[in-house]
């Protein structure tokens, strides 16, 4: 393992795979993200994946250590970072987005890409936070039906700090919501790979502290849901730590 700090616990590991997002909240310079909202403002049009080189102070945003640490911890020594990546604007006087996923579900418990979310500004709840529900990276549902859902209980509103970077599975259902606030919200998603098969773990693994812990995966549920797809979460859910681990092969059929 290489010495770039700030690795996940294993605690923070089945949680990601328990409800698909880490919360990063990393620690820049004063006057980083000012600057950065500064210049996004200044932009006259969206210049799409163009932005890194529009603004290359994002390249100091994904490569502060805590983030680093934890793109690593789940992604592997190789992580890469995906050509894709957007800039999204939310001004003032929107409406909510739909729930949708960016990825393709296909219940998988392969971990190859996550989205990496980093909002320069503060995100109160009137700012049209993201918005964000725990588990459904393992759900399916057609886009035109999840899209008719409204509020969930369970959901989670990133109301964030200015230097937050939110890494989420790909395929988590997630919306941005209506900006009621005086002025644009800005959230920059970047995407990241796996560059290979992961051959062990990549965080701070301490495998007796982690046997402890295995149990949540039988035992906590991301979101009330039936017993039905509680079953099949717990299973994707063990094959994805035993993937992640570099050990899929001890995993029963
Ligand atoms: O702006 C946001 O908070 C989310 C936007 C989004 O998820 C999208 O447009 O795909
Ligand atoms: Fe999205």
């Amino acid at each position: 393992m290489s010495d770039t700090p700030y690795r996940l616990t294993d605690d923070e590991v089945i949680t990601f795979i328990i409800r698909g997002y880490h919360v990063v909240e990393a620690d820049f310079p004063a006057g980083f993200n000012e600057a950065i909202y500064e210049e996004l403002g200044q932009l006259t049009e969206n210049p799409g994946n163009a932005i890194l080189d529009r603004v290359p102070k994002l390249y100091q945003v994904y490569d502060h250590p805590k983030v680093r640490g934890a793109l690593i911890s789940l992604l592997g020594e190789d992580v890469q970072m995906h050509s894709h990546r957007h800039c999204h604007v939310n001004p003032p006087d929107t409406r909510s987005q739909a729930w949708h996923q960016d990825g393709v579900n296909q219940r998988r418990h392969q971990l190859s890409t996550v989205l990496a979310m980093y909002y320069p500004q503060d995100v109160t709840p009137d700012l049209g936070p993201t918005v964000l529900m725990p588990g459904t990276h393992f759900r399916n549902a057609p886009t035109d039906r999840m899209a008719t859902y409204a509020n969930f209980r369970e959901q989670v509103v990133l109301n964030v700090r200015a230097g937050t970077v939110a890494i989420t599975h790909y395929d988590i259902w997630h919306a941005a919501i209506a900006n009621h606030g005086g002025r644009t919200r800005y959230m920059l998603k970047f995407l990241f790979r796996r560059g290979s098969e992961p051959q062990a773990p990549a965080w701070d693994h301490a495998p007796e502290r982690a046997a402890a812990l295995i149990h949540r995966f039988s035992s906590e549920k991301a979101c009330a849901c039936s017993q039905s797809d509680h079953y099949k979460e717990r299973a994707l859910r063990m094959e994805m730590w035993n993937h992640l681990a570099g050990r899929l092969n001890d995993v029963n059929p």
